[in-house]
């Protein structure tokens, strides 16, 4: 059984009014995210890896000096899923609701979560995540070095930014600042992240 690559849950024109161009999603989705698909399936093909979920084969290779290109493409392949769901057409606002409520409880409220997401976001030298995440019960704002994501750190990710510079190169050249404060302002689903810490309780 192979892995496939999941569709967009929009348009790849849906997000060109927000910043991010259906030219972004021919690369970043079309090829980017199908290659690691296609390396996943190349490198597990014929092992027990083939037939586990994907989070499995995360967690399980995760570490392993042996299978660092299965972790590196397996975990890529989530990442990309989770992040085209933590954006939607005329995205941004502010989160509603019980996700609010705990911001503002583990947080200190919703700027001060939009800065530690910005500077965690801004901050991660070279390729990498910022993740809203929640870690024994609190919500918490983190980020990680190119394929490490929070489900190996025994963490539910709510939402996500892709900092690689593919992922904005297109639209934002060198100014990854402008492009995270465009997907916090345009393009961010606060309603895939309280489906994910709803998703919890
Ligand atoms: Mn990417």
């Amino acid at each position: 059984m192979a892995f496939t690559q999941s569709p967009l849950p929009y348009d790849p024109g849906a997000l060109e009014a927000h910043n991010m161009s259906a030219r972004t999603f021919e690369f970043h989705y079309g090829k980017h995210h199908a290659a690691y698909v296609t390396n996943l399936n190349n490198l597990v093909k014929d092992t027990p890896m083939a037939d586990m979920p994907i989070e499995e084969v995360i967690k399980t290779s995760f570490g392993d000096a042996d299978k660092v290109g299965i972790f590196n493409n397996a975990a890529q392949v989530w990442n990309h899923t989770f992040f085209w769901s933590s954006m939607k057409p005329d995205g941004g606002g502010t989160p509603t609701g019980d996700l609010a409520a705990k911001i503002d409880s583990d947080l200190g409220g919703f700027d001060k979560l939009k800065e530690a997401f910005k500077t965690a976001a801004a901050t991660q030298f070279g390729s990498g995540w910022a993740w809203l995440v929640l870690d024994n019960g609190a919500l918490k704002v983190t980020k990680t070095g190119n394929a490490e994501n929070p489900l190996v750190h025994g963490q539910t990710p709510l939402l996500t930014l892709d900092v690689w510079e593919h992922a904005y190169y297109v639209d934002f050249q060198n100014r990854r600042p402008d492009f995270i404060s465009n997907y916090l302002d345009q393009l961010v689903n606060w309603d895939f992240a309280a489906q994910n810490l709803a998703a919890c309780s």
